[in-house]
C-alpha cells in the first residue's frame, strides 16, 4: 500500500535545526532554542531540533535540570531541509550536508566552507556563543522566552564562555545571561559551577570519551588534524589518565588518517591548558605555541579557547 500523501507532506515540511558533530551544550541548546523560536513565527514548516550525535554529560545535566527533552539524533542530512547552528564547516556538519537543502546558518565561528546554490539567511556574529545570538533574536522577533528555553540558552553561554572567563566572551554574552538568569531564576555563577562540575566528572569516561567528547576536524593548508578539548575543574583529576589519553589519541589519528591529534586538557579554575600532541609536524606545533614539547605536550597559561587561542596560531604556523 502506498503511504498516505499526508505523511509525505509532513516529512517534506520538516526543517531540522542541528549543530555540529560531537555536540556540545551550545550546539544542542542552540538547536532547541532556535527551533522553538522558528516554530512561534507562524511559518508553514515544522522546525525540529536535532543533535549530530550523542549528547555529552554536561548537556544531559542541563536538559535534566530544566526539564527539556533530549533532541533526536540526526546523522545524515541527505535530501533534508536543514538549518545549521554553531558551525558552518562541512567537516563538522552531519554527513551529506552538501546534498541537503540548507535554509539558514546561525553561528559564531570563522566563516568556513559551507556553500549553497541559492541565497540563504546567514547570521554570524563574533560573540562567545551561538545561543547569545538566538537569545537576542527572540527579542528582535518579540517572542517571549519560556523559563526552560531561558535556562537552556543561559547554560550554553556559560559553557561556551567558561563562566565569562574565555577570551571569546563579549558584552553581548553577559547581557544575554543577565536577561536569561532573570527568566530562569538561576544564579549564573552558582548554577554555572554545578554545570561545569557535571562536565568535569570524568570518572565514568573512557580515554576515547575524553578524546572525542568535544572534538573537531581541521585542515591546516593540507595538514589534516583532530583538535579536541576537555575542561575540568582541576587538572589533577586527569594526571593518572594522561598516558591512556595519549595512546588513544594515536589510535584516533591512525583510524582517521590524520597528520596530528591535539587535545586540550583545560583547567577551568587555573585558566590554563595542557596541549597534548601526537603525530606530526611537531615543529609546527612548537612554533604555533612558542614552546618545546615535554612529555608530549606544551602547557599554556591563559589558554582556554580552541577557537581563539589554538586554531588561529596553528593556522598561522601552517601558512
Ligand atoms: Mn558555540
Amino acid at each position: 500500500m502506498r503511504s498516505g500523501s499526508l505523511e509525505v507532506f509532513y516529512l517534506a515540511d520538516n526543517v531540522y535545526v542541528v549543530g555540529h558533530k560531537s555536540p556540545d551544550t551550545d550546539s544542542v541548546a542552540s538547536a532547541i532554542s532556535y527551533a522553538n523560536l522558528k516554530n512561534q513565527l507562524g511559518l508553514p514548516e515544522i522546525f525540529v531540533p536535532a543533535a549530530a550525535g550523542e549528547i555529552n554529560n554536561e548537556t544531559r545535566f542541563v536538559l535534566e535540570h530544566f526539564n527539556v527533552p533530549v533532541p533526536e539524533v540526526l546523522t545524515d542530512a541527505k535530501g533534508k531541509k536543514i538549518i545549521l547552528v554553531d558551525h558552518n564547516e562541512v567537516a563538522q556538519a552531519v554527513d551529506n550536508i552538501n546534498e541537503a537543502e540548507l535554509m539558514e546558518v546561525v553561528d559564531h565561528h570563522k566563516i568556513g566552507d559551507i556553500q549553497t546554490g541559492s541565497p540563504i539567511f546567514f547570521h554570524n556574529e563574533p560573540v562567545g556563543c551561538a545561543a547569545s545570538i538566538i537569545s537576542a533574536m527572540y527579542d528582535q522577533n518579540k517572542v517571549v522566552i519560556s523559563k526552560e528555553i531561558a535556562g537552556v540558552m543561559m547554560s550554553a553561554i556559560l559553557s561556551d564562555t567558561v563562566l565569562f572567563k574565555s577570551p571569546t566572551c563579549t558584552e553581548k554574552d553577559k547581557v544575554e545571561v543577565a536577561k536569561l538568569a532573570k527568566i530562569c531564576g538561576e544564579d549564573p555563577q552558582e548554577y554555572g559551577i554545578a554545570m561545569l562540575s557535571a562536565k568535569s566528572d570524568i570518572s565514568s569516561k573512557t580515554a576515547r570519551d575524553i578524546v572525542k567528547g568535544d572534538y573537531k576536524h581541521f585542515d591546516f593548508a593540507g595538514t589534516k588534524a583532530g583538535v579536541g578539548q576537555i575542561e575540568v575543574m582541576d587538572l589533577a583529576a586527569l594526571v593518572d589518565r594522561r598516558e591512556a589519553i595519549l595512546a588513544d589519541m594515536e589510535e584516533v589519528r591512525k583510524e582517521e588518517g590524520l597528520d596530528f591529534v591535539l587535545i586540550m586538557l583545560t583547567d577551568v579554575m587555573k585558566e590554563a591548558s595542557d596541549l597534548l600532541f601526537v603525530g606530526s609536524p611537531a615543529e609546527k606545533f612548537e612554533q604555533a605555541f612558542e614552546g618545546k614539547i615535554e612529555n608530549q605536550s606544551i602547557y599554556k597559561e591563559g589558554v582556554l579557547s580552541r577557537k581563539k587561542q589554538v586554531v588561529p596560531p596553528l593556522e598561522a604556523a601552517f601558512k
